[in-house]
């Protein structure tokens, strides 16, 4: 029995020395990890081995020896052994055989054992190729995360840069709103008050055209033109309010003298009616507009009232512009002057 397991020993250690040459560096790297060179493992199972048998020689040997010879030790003084002697060798003997039995046990533990570790050996083996192989692929995988790293950063470099840019550009762009937004409010201002001026001409236009039309209709007509106001002399006779009546029918009214420059002008028409009178107040003259009497140019002497005299005219005695009225009574058949303003 011993024998035969310690073939099957050998045969592991064979088959282990052949499976490490076949295996090559992956058992290696293991030994080497567990700090036993592979030489000195197996001259350390040989060495095992070989003590082994030497000590099951060296029992057999003993018990043999003493089963035939006994020993000196046990020997009595004349050189006779005791019956007791031999039955102590007996004993002797049945306890080496019980530690012969021990040792064989113990020799087929140690191999069952073996063979137990030589299975996780091969097992830890597969499991170490696995992980070889698991480890390669992490390595791939880390390699490729590395290169799509590298391709991150750069693209983030890139963004980073194009960000800064843009993050300028709108600050720019900020800045030119600001500026236009106030430009913007300005012009707008601006625009707002040109609208007010445009309206304003058109306006103005508006006006213009209509007094230039009316003035090119009544210098059609015969008015003059002088110092923004169209004189009409009429040719026809008529009491004081029948003239100012045809002035009115005409959109104009009696003339009303404002200063003596008009006065200079108006000198030329004597016995011609006014727009003056005092038909409401005696000695109250007032204008046809309705204005009070303030600048007056009367003939020294006049208004003198002389028979109910309520309407004034430019006297045919007139010297100066500055005394020229005179007032007769408002019956009196008269040419007139019509005023317009433009
Ligand atoms: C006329 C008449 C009057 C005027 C006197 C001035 C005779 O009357 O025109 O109104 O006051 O002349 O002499
Ligand atoms: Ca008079």
């Amino acid at each position: 029995m011993a024998q035969g397991a310690f073939e099957r020993m050998d045969n592991d250690m064979e088959d282990m020395s052949y499976e490490d040459q076949a295996g090559g560096n992956a058992s290696s790297k293991i030994w080497n990890k567990i700090g036993i060179a592979r030489s000195n493992k197996q001259g350390l199972y040989r060495l095992a081995t070989v003590a082994l048998g030497l000590l099951c020689l060296i029992l057999l040997m003993v018990i043999i020896s003493r089963q035939t010879h006994g020993s000196p030790a046990e020997a009595t003084a004349d050189g006779r052994f005791e019956p007791q002697t031999y039955d102590n060798l007996s004993l002797e003997i049945d306890q080496l055989q019980s530690s012969y039995s021990d040792l064989n046990r113990q020799m087929a533990l140690l191999i069952s054992s073996h063979n137990i570790l030589i299975e996780e050996k091969a097992l830890l083996l597969v499991r170490y190729h696995n992980l070889t192989d698991q480890k390669h692929l992490v390595e791939t995988s880390l390699h490729q995360l590395l290169l799509q790293k590298a391709q991150l950063d750069d693209r983030y470099n890139k963004l980073d840069s194009e960000n800064r840019q843009l993050q300028i550009s709108y600050s720019n762009l900020n800045s030119s709103k600001s500026e236009l937004q106030t430009r913007n409010s300005v012009l707008t201002g601006e625009i707002g008050q040109l609208q007010n001026r445009y309206s304003n001409l058109t306006r103005e236009r508006d006006d213009l055209l209509k007094r230039n039309a009316k003035l090119d209709s009544k210098m059609a007509a015969g008015w003059i033109f002088k110092d923004s106001s169209l004189y009409k002399i009429n040719s026809a006779k008529k009491s004081w309010h029948a003239s100012r009546d045809s002035c009115l029918k005409m959109g104009a009214d009696l003339v009303v003298v404002n200063n003596i420059d008009e006065q200079k002008f108006l000198l030329q028409y004597k016995r011609y009616w006014i727009g003056l009178s005092d038909t409401e107040t005696e000695g109250v003259w007032t204008w046809v507009d309705g204005t009070e009497l303030t600048t007056s140019f009367w003939r020294p002497g006049e208004p003198n009232n002389a028979g109910d005299e309520d309407c004034a005219e430019i006297s045919i005695d007139a010297s100066s512009p500055s005394q020229a009225w005179n007032d007769v009574p408002c019956s009196q058949a008269k040419l007139y002057i019509c005023e317009d303003h433009v």
